[in-house]
């Protein structure tokens, strides 16, 4: 498309003055910025504009929240016969070949402070493993144990693929089948001026464009050939993990197990919250309808409630571990727009003015547009709830840490949970732990997951060993 082609595309919907400098750019960047442009969805600005910038979008909760009613993490008595045969069903899955593995990788880590894809972050307490192999490995682990290698789909984003990439050829992949894992981009959303509404450039010829959220997977996996690529290999369920918890199981039998018994399109994982504002979405039933309450939409007075007990009310906090039908995805993007809505963010963003000079704005300029993908849970059948442990899986690495204090989420708080949950797996078969008086480990033990990615794998490695304090415990298959 040429230039006044472009600009009449872009004049129908207001948005034409990011062609200001355009004569002033050599060939090649014109060239460049003309296929930036180009991608751009048109229409579908024009209305996101309309309905997210030039308004803040009332956010409108349902009248009747209640807490969800989560499958326990352990059977219950009535519950009993149906997990043997969901366990049973995960593994049949897994042994068939109908389950994908999807990581979501395509943030920009800028709490973390680390300048790289996080999943290049080294994680483990001792080898410092960075994060991407522990993944790996323990889908190596699932994949040996069903005979059947697991197809893992990778999303990234326009900041880290070719880095992402590179790292898995640097590292051989790290032992997994190269023709089994299948990286794609997610799509990128221009930053608008809050005030005007109009796109923001980056440099004179170039947008301001950020990832489109952790929703636009659900597109990309369609637009990129990953969605076709699952339907030639016959996968029907999708095992979805972020790439900042180490300790997250990438493969659950007994989850997905359920997750396809109970004919779920959308299955998630929860754990209970640290405290009423813990920040992590809330499963609710709003309006009889299954959903997430992002920690600053659920109203104070509804986060603090609690049964007569004293137990929270609304618990069940969201950790973005979830199990997905490929049909499902299918159906999400049917007519060629993904039926999810957006959510406003307000932001600072650096940006070439009118005159041409590059500004960094002092306080919030811009707005940015991003989907998340537990929106797509009311739109699932028969969605359910699994009940987890967050000391078994959940502790992400999140935020940077600081000297002299305990920060959440942090390098250090991930490294204390892999050792704490490695003691309590190696005591519950029998090895002594030694502990401080707080009870702490007092030792370091790292757990390769090819050695055991789960307590059912250690159970049979059956480790006879002695750890004495002080000491530093690999146990790994090489
Ligand atoms: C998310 C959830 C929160 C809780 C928490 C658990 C939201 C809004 N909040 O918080 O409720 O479940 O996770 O850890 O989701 N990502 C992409 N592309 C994007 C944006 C994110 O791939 O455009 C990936 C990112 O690489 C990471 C994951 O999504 O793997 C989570 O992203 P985040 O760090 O922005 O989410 P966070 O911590 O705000």
């Amino acid at each position: 498309m040429d230039v006044t082609a472009l600009k009449a595309r872009l004049d129908s919907i207001g948005q034409a003055s990011v062609l200001r400098f355009v004569d002033r750019l050599d060939e090649q960047a014109k060239t460049a910025f003309l296929a930036q442009l180009e991608s751009l969805d048109v229409r579908l600005l024009a209305d996101l504009v309309s309905a997210y910038v030039r308004q803040k979008p009332h956010v409108s909760l349902p009248t009747d929240i209640r807490p969800v009613d989560a499958y326990p993490r352990e059977a219950d008595a009535k519950r009993n016969e149906l997990y043997v045969r969901a366990l049973a069903r995960g593994h049949a899955l897994l042994k068939a070949g109908k389950v994908g593995a999807f990581l979501v990788a395509g943030g920009q880590g800028t709490r973390l402070g680390y300048d790289g894809p996080k999943g290049e972050y080294p994680v483990t307490p001792i080898r410092k493993h960075p994060l991407f192999r522990v993944f790996a490995e323990q889908l190596l682990a699932h994949s040996r144990r069903a005979g059947k290698s697991i197809p893992w789909y990778i999303m990234t984003s326009d900041a880290n693929d070719a880095r992402t990439r590179a790292f898995f050829e640097q590292h051989h992949f790290f032992g997994y089948p190269k023709s089994d894992v299948f990286f794609f981009q997610q799509g990128m959303m221009p930053a608008f001026d809050a005030k005007t509404g109009q796109m923001l450039l980056a440099e004179k010829g170039s947008l301001a464009l950020s990832p489109d959220g952790h929703g636009g997977s659900l597109r990309a996996i369609d637009r990129s050939g990953a969605l076709a690529d699952m339907q030639k290999r016959g996968i029907e369920h999708l095992s979805y993990f972020q790439v900042d918890n180490p300790i997250v199981h990438t493969i659950d039998p007994l989850f997905i197990g359920l997750h396809d018994l109970s004919g779920s399109e959308m299955s998630s994982k929860t754990i209970g919250k640290a405290g009423p504002l813990e920040k992590v979405g809330n499963f609710c039933i709003g309006d009889g309808v299954l959903q997430v309450i992002e920690y600053s939409d659920l109203p104070e007075e509804l986060a603090r409630k609690t049964h007569a007990d004293g137990r929270l009310m609304f618990d069940a906090g969201s950790i973005a571990i979830h199990a997905l039908r490929v049909d499902f995805i299918a159906r999400l993007n049917a007519g060629g727009q993904l039926k999810l809505p957006w959510h406003r963010a307000d932001k600072k963003v650096p940006f070439v003015d009118d005159a041409g000079n590059a500004v960094k704005p002092e306080a919030n300029n811009a707005v940015k547009l991003e989907q998340f993908v537990f929106d797509a849970i009311p739109l699932a059948s028969n969605a359910i709830v699994y009940t987890t442990a967050r000391e078994e899986e959940f502790s992400p690495v999140k935020n940077a840490d600081e000297a002299g204090k305990v920060v959440s989420d942090s390098p250090t708080t991930c490294a204390r949970d892999q050792v704490r949950r490695a003691a309590r797996w190696l005591e519950t078969v029998g090895v002594r732990v030694p502990r401080k008086p707080d009870g702490e480990p007092d030792c370091l033990i790292e757990i390769g997951p090819r050695y055991a990615a789960s307590l059912a794998d250690l159970r049979e490695r059956a480790p006879q060993m002695t750890i004495n304090p002080g000491d530093q415990v690999v146990l790994d298959i090489d």
